[in-house]
């Protein structure tokens, strides 16, 4: 019974700066003492410093725009990328690190930085359990295409590279192939919990791919406990298949979480957010988690401290803190 802390002080995904220091506040925090005290052995190493990858080498920037001409449309849509290659490269050393821990047994937390690590958390899981399903809590669906991305945010699109729903890449040297390691997650494979700003694009990607997504009016319609029982209808039919859950800390309700780089009114609760982690981790079939988008430099010191307190919390219930259970009533450490 061991969690491996992978910490990804990263924020390349997106423009917002500061979210790179969302791990080091986690576990500055004391999330690592707080895992132990529920019963688990921690492994952390330190975070991962990308040292290697952000400075890219010589002849390789990092925007699409590298590419020599723009002659096609595709390259038009390459070019409108933010540090495609920086994000590409970083994903991929988290997917081997992911990869490793899960191979060894452990189960891999991701700290995040944005949301475009997911990409190379999931690609990690899958490699090592390739049936696994995913379940996505976000305020957005993080599904953009190269082709429908507004914003050329990666952190809006890690699910198109791991759909596999972007063009091939035309050639080895185009910026497209630094994505080809990506792991392909099958559309019925995904859920969602928490949608409440999807582009229009996405809306159309979702229906073409007929992609599960259970937004905040399913929540307030049939309550949370259901809409969690009907995700896991819908990806884990048998409750067999491994779990990697996705958590975006912006489909919290900003009143609960408030610092994060895109926040959306009319999240989650406080008690909705916990509530997921707390079913997932019952079903025992929980092989990893990401805790994404916190970002302790937006917002003042009081909103900080209470996103980092509320995300710990969600990684506590994850892994096995129950609510009406602690250690000073029962002494059982759940
Ligand atoms: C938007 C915002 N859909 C985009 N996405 C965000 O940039 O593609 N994801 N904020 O977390
Ligand atoms: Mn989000
Ligand atoms: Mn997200
Ligand atoms: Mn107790």
């Amino acid at each position: 019974k061991t969690v491996a802390i992978v910490g990804c002080p990263f924020s390349g995904g997106q423009s917002k700066l500061g979210v790179d220091k969302g791990p080091i506040h986690l576990v500055q925090a004391g999330l690592i003492n707080e895992i132990e005290e529920l019963g688990w052995r921690v492994v952390f190493d330190g975070h991962h410093q990308f040292e290697d990858i952000s400075t890219p080498p010589d002849g390789i920037q990092v925007n699409g725009t590298s590419d020599a001409a723009v002659n096609t449309a595709l390259d038009a849509s390459i070019a409108r990328l933010r540090s495609p290659l920086l994000v590409a490269q970083v994903c991929e050393s988290v997917a081997s690190a992911v990869q490793a821990h899960a191979e060894m047994g452990h189960l891999p937390v991701t700290l995040g930085g944005d949301h475009s690590l997911a990409m190379g958390t999931i690609s990690g899981t899958l490699r090592a359990y390739d049936q696994a399903c995913v379940i996505w809590i976000d305020a957005h669906a993080d599904i953009n295409t190269i082709h429908s991305t507004d914003s050329g945010n990666i952190h809006g699109m890690p699910l198109s590279f791991l759909l596999k729903l972007n063009p091939p890449a035309p050639s080895p040297d185009s910026v497209l192939a630094k994505f080809d390691w990506v792991s392909h997650l099958p559309a019925e494979r995904l859920v969602y919990i928490g949608l409440r700003d999807v582009d229009r694009g996405e809306k159309e990607i979702l229906k073409k791919h007929s992609i599960k997504a259970f937004s905040m009016h399913e929540v307030d319609r049939y309550g949370i406990g259901k809409v969690v029982e009907m995700a896991l209808d819908h990806v884990n039919p048998q409750r067999d298949r491994p779990i990697h859950l996705s958590f975006d800390v912006d489909a919290l309700d900003p009143s609960v979480a408030p610092s994060t780089g895109t926040p959306v009114r009319g999240g989650l609760t406080f008690r909705e957010g916990h509530y997921i982690c707390e079913a997932i981790h019952q079903t025992g079939l929980l092989v990893a988690f990401d805790l994404m988008e916190v970002n302790p430099t937006l917002a003042d010191a009081e909103s900080v401290r209470q996103t980092v307190t509320v995300g710990c919390s969600l990684v506590r219930s994850a892994l096995g803190k129950s609510s009406i259970c602690c250690r000073v009533c029962c002494q059982r450490g759940c």
